[in-house]
């Protein structure tokens, strides 16, 4: 039921080496560690990915941006029409641009998100710092206008227009955890939407993740909404755990609570009850290049694994 998409695609982010984050997942075993859990599991390969732009005016690596999420919104497009459940291998959270809108294209805008990073990644070209497109996912796919004029303003909307379907992601139907890692911009916008639900680490250290994703769930009830897309990104792990990303940031999910918080997820979906499904799912961020011993990918491995139904009991 699942098939596996690789992009390793880091053009647009602060570091390059998540392009080797699909390879590093596959060799930390992430097809047999589905397999075992008797899921029936394709890898497609990786996706053909754009070289690096010398000379790109305005967004950097704008250009590669647009050719890699065009694609890879086809290839999860094509997944969903086999009834499968895409498995997006990053590379990047940029990336998402592509999985995300091919669900949202799907599902005929009926999709919620859970965005699982220490990061909101939700700047528009005039709020980001950096420029930087992996940190614009969110306010791309909520359709937010760049804020800027010029060159950024043009390859915002191209971007808009030519991947992001028109009906966008409603910003009610946005959701974070594990948040740490906040500009300016991105909290003006959590705050002005009072139906998102943005759970912190702060939130997490209060209450414990069993209570947050019990919060997770009574929002997912309240949207209505039948389709749930997940986005992990492998930074809302401690460092110190998990290293090998290029935007590490001190203070995430420890071992046990990062699987506590896949654990229960899986509980909630497997509810006789539970009014939504899981649809697709993004594993980003993974860079090799930063990590000890590949130990950042067998712990998104093993994520996974607990995501779809692996317990230290065995499988249920
Ligand atoms: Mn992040």
């Amino acid at each position: 039921m699942i098939d596996v998409i690789g992009v390793p695609f880091d053009l647009c982010g602060k570091r390059l080496g998540s392009r080797l984050g699909p390879a590093a997942l596959r060799l930390a075993g992430l097809i047999p560690t589905l397999e075992a859990l008797h899921v029936d599991v394709h890898d497609q390969g990786d996706l053909a990915t754009g070289v690096e732009c010398q000379n790109q005016a305005g967004l950097r690596n704008f250009d590669p941006l647009l050719g890699c999420v065009k694609e890879l919104k086809a290839r999860v497009k094509t997944a969903f029409q086999a009834n499968r459940i895409p498995l997006v291998l990053g590379g990047e959270h940029d990336l998402s641009l592509g999985s995300v809108s091919a669900a949202l294209e799907h599902f005929d805008g009926h999709l919620a998100l859970l965005w699982i990073d220490a990061h909101a990644d939700a700047n528009t070209p005039a709020t980001s710092s950096t420029g930087n497109l992996h940190g614009m996912p969110i306010a791309a796919l909520q359709g937010l206008p760049s804020g800027l004029g010029g060159v950024e303003d043009i390859q915002w909307s191209k971007l808009l227009k030519e991947v992001v379907p028109g009906k966008r992601l409603r910003p009610e139907a946005t959701s974070w955890y594990g948040l740490r890692d906040v500009d300016p911009g991105e909290r003006d916008l959590i705050r002005r939407t009072p139906g998102d639900l943005a759970i912190s680490m702060h939130d997490v250290d209060r209450h414990g993740v069993v209570e947050t994703v019990a919060w997770f769930d009574k929002w997912m009830r309240n949207t209505g909404i039948k389709n749930l897309w997940i986005s992990f990104d492998v930074d809302v792990l401690d460092p110190i755990l998990a290293p090998g990303t290029g935007t590490a940031v001190r203070g995430g999910l420890t071992y046990r609570e990062g699987h506590m918080l896949a654990e229960l997820l899986r509980e909630y979906l497997d509810a006789p009850d539970c009014p939504y499904d899981l649809v697709g799912l993004d594993l980003v961020e993974t860079n090799p290049l930063f990590d000890t011993n590949n130990e950042t990918a067998k712990m998104a491995v093993e994520w996974v694994g607990s995501l779809f139904g692996k317990t230290i009991m065995g499988v249920k």
